[in-house]
């Protein structure tokens, strides 16, 4: 188990479309624990693998309140099989875009179905934040962030201020 490196916008890694996997084994599962750990690290409440540099289509959250009771869940090759008309709008926030959050509307409720850490097929049905949770991971996985809902002027605004805060940045 190990914490891996996140990557942050602007970065065209995460614009990558991840792959499906093929079939979940010692190695998927070793990165799923991997994902969980860094996820904990950084104080998230889900992580898709590309986020550490992986295009594959796997994602891990935990979104309950105590982390000293965990509750991981784990994602393969997701599909949303339905969407709920209703939309919710909720304040988000993403590790690869560090300590930047606005509101985003998605559909409340979705239904999804993937394959398990063990290798099983699940179904899902979600709502509230975990309803939006999934849904901002999955963007992940086709390269979409939740600043690119916003306005340009917002998104930019972020961008700049990412640049600005880039821990990398050589100051002359
Ligand atoms: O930690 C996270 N919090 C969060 C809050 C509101 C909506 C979505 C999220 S996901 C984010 C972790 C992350 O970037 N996952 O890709
Ligand atoms: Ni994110």
């Amino acid at each position: 188990m190990s914490i891996k490196k996140i990557l942050t916008e602007p970065n065209k890694i995460l614009r990558q479309i991840s792959k499906p996997v093929e079939k979940v084994g010692k190695y998927e599962q070793n990165l799923m624990d991997d994902m969980l750990d860094t996820m904990y690290a950084a104080d998230g409440i889900g992580l898709a693998a590309i986020q550490i540099g992986i295009p594959k289509r796997i994602i891990v959250m935990d979104i309950s309140w105590h982390k000293a009771e965990k509750k991981p869940m784990y994602f393969v090759n997701p599909i949303i099989r339905e969407k709920d008309k209703e939309k919710s709008i909720y304040e988000e926030g993403c590790l690869s875009v560090p300590n930047q959050f606005a509101e985003v509307e998605r559909p409340r409720n979705c239904e999804v179905e993937y394959i398990n850490y063990d290798g099983k097929k699940e179904l899902l049905k979600a709502e509230g934040l975990l309803a939006t949770c999934i849904q901002h991971e999955m963007d992940h996985l086709e390269g979409i962030l939740f600043i690119d809902y916003l306005s340009k002027l917002k998104k930019s605004m972020i961008i700049k201020k990412l640049l600005k805060n880039r821990p990398d940045r050589i100051v002359v």
